[in-house]
């Protein structure tokens, strides 16, 4: 078969690799020098390589794997869609590989905790899963025999061209505004989120969130929630202390949890409820939920999300580089935000065409200062309003001794942006990197 694949970043590589041996191959970027052209070339000489160009004629191929960053409004695919040819996912050619059990996750914030904290409890209960997918190790990347299950992260650009579908367990964990450059609109962003249900056996629904029920039907549904759980169900109990309960049974008090902040409850009882939904799935049954109280000790999070970077003249310092929208940062400063204005927030940078309005309650309740940087810094500043104190700066040590000079002991000084990274950075980790750089650079 001859196989186009457009794009050679993480994702374009690991579908060169799958193919190199089965297909004949034809590797497209519109980018003169893709990160990866020399280690293809070396590794897969007998690969075409068509680099820097915008136009192909894919009459010779019989199919084309767009990768999740190229647009399927861009000239390239379209012209391969109006020469009839099947587009496709990675993940299409990772669901046709692996005979393993799948649990899919995705949702617009929260996807690379639940992903890994799933992973997590996999291991703590005996399994070998595999994990990866959008949280950084392409999909096709972390097949092994050993396996005997997979977790995989999924973005909405992923599933907007997936083929193949049918997860063991699927979710979409909550849904927001986010992507709106990409999908146009939140209706088509939560169509592309709503694709992983499709032919599900088992789907776990965020109860707070109405937009995460499956649009068709699925046989078994596990939900999960902030409030009272039912009989069956996942959600939090406060009958003499805070727990995150099944039914009327208390798992795990919340202070017991590993990870911080209300969100993070949520992240917790998703992860069980999906792996409840597995057990559903098995022919033995049952995971007691003692057993997912005990496994979820140990998790320690991920970096750049909530992550208490240093203690300093009883200031904290908080990187949540990773909050690339709104929503995200919401979440923040719910989580974080105590009973008066003790946050100092550090955001901007590229909005993805969000709106921002949804900030303004939240940081009128818990912000004290506002430090702003990047391209939609103005656009964050009139969200804001007048009543709250806002700073404009150039760059992250200037926005971090703006913010240490703002804030007040027992304060945090949060980064949280609401906003993607790459108008002033490679990506989130180098800006939480140059976060917590510039902080350990005040000193004692
Ligand atoms: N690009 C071009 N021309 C091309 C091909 C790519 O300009 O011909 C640009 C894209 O516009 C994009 C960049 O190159 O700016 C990377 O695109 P890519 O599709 O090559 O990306 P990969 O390196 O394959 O990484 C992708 C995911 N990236 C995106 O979806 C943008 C990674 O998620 C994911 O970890 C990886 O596959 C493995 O599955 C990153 C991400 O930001 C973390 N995801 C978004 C998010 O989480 O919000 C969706
Ligand atoms: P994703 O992979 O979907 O981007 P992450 O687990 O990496 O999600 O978390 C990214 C950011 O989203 C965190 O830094 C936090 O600010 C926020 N967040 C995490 N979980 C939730 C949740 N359940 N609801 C809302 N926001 C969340």
């Amino acid at each position: 078969m001859r196989t186009a694949i457009i794009g050679l970043g993480v994702t374009g590589l690991s579908c060169l690799r799958h193919l190199y041996d089965r297909d004949e191959l034809v590797v497209i970027d519109t980018r003169e020098a893709p990160p990866n052209a020399q280690a293809a070339a070396t590794r897969y000489p007998n690969a075409e390589y068509r680099f820097g160009i915008c136009q192909f004629d894919f009459s010779l191929a019989e199919r084309v794997i767009v990768s999740p960053g190229v647009s399927l409004e861009t000239p390239l695919v379209r012209a391969a869609v109006e020469g009839g040819l099947p587009v496709m996912s990675d993940i299409d050619l990772f669901c046709r590989e692996v005979s393993a059990p799948i649990y899919a996750v995705t949702g617009t914030n929260g996807k690379s905790t639940v992903t890994s904290l799933v992973g997590h409890l996999l291991e703590r209960l005996g399994r070998i899963p595999g994990v990866g997918g959008n949280l950084g190790d392409a999909a096709l990347d972390i097949i092994a025999a050993d396996r005997d299950c997979y977790v995989i992260e999924l973005s909405s650009f992923q599933l907007e061209r997936m083929q193949a579908y049918g997860f063991q367990v699927a979710t979409v964990l909550n849904l927001s505004e986010d992507h709106i450059d990409r999908h146009g609109s939140l209706k088509r962003y939560a169509a592309a989120k709503q694709r992983i249900y499709a032919k599900a056996e088992c789907a776990v629904v965020n109860r707070d969130d109405l937009s995460t029920q499956p649009g068709n039907h699925v046989d078994r549904l596990v939900t999960f929630g902030s409030d009272v759980p039912a009989a069956a169900e996942w959600g939090v109990r406060t009958d003499g202390g805070r727990y995150l309960a099944f039914g009327d049974e208390n798992v795990i008090a919340t202070d017991e949890l590993p990870l911080v902040g209300r969100h993070n409850e949520q992240n917790v009882l998703a992860a069980f409820a999906i792996l409840e939904g597995e057990a559903g799935g098995a022919p033995d049954g049952e995971i007691r939920p003692a057993a997912l109280a005990e496994a979820v000790h140990g998790f320690t999070g991920l970096a750049h999300r909530c992550e208490r970077v240093a203690h300093r003249r009883e200031i904290a310092y908080v990187n949540d580089s990773k909050a690339t929208n709104v929503g995200a940062t919401l979440a923040a400063l719910a989580g974080l935000g105590g009973t008066h204005k003790s946050i100092v927030l550090i955001a901007g940078g590229d909005g993805k065409g969000a709106n921002f309005a949804p900030l303004k309650s939240a940081m009128a309740r818990w912000v004290r200062h506002l430090v702003l940087f990047g391209s939609d810094a103005p656009a964050l500043a009139a969200a804001a309003g007048d009543d709250l104190s806002v700073s404009h700066v150039a760059n992250m040590g200037e926005a971090v001794v703006t913010a240490c000079e703002a804030a007040q002991p027992g304060d945090t000084v949060l980064l949280s942006p609401a906003c993607a990274s790459l108008d002033m950075f490679d990506s989130y980790v180098h800006r939480g990197e140059a976060f917590r750089d510039a902080v350990l650079g005040l000193g004692k």
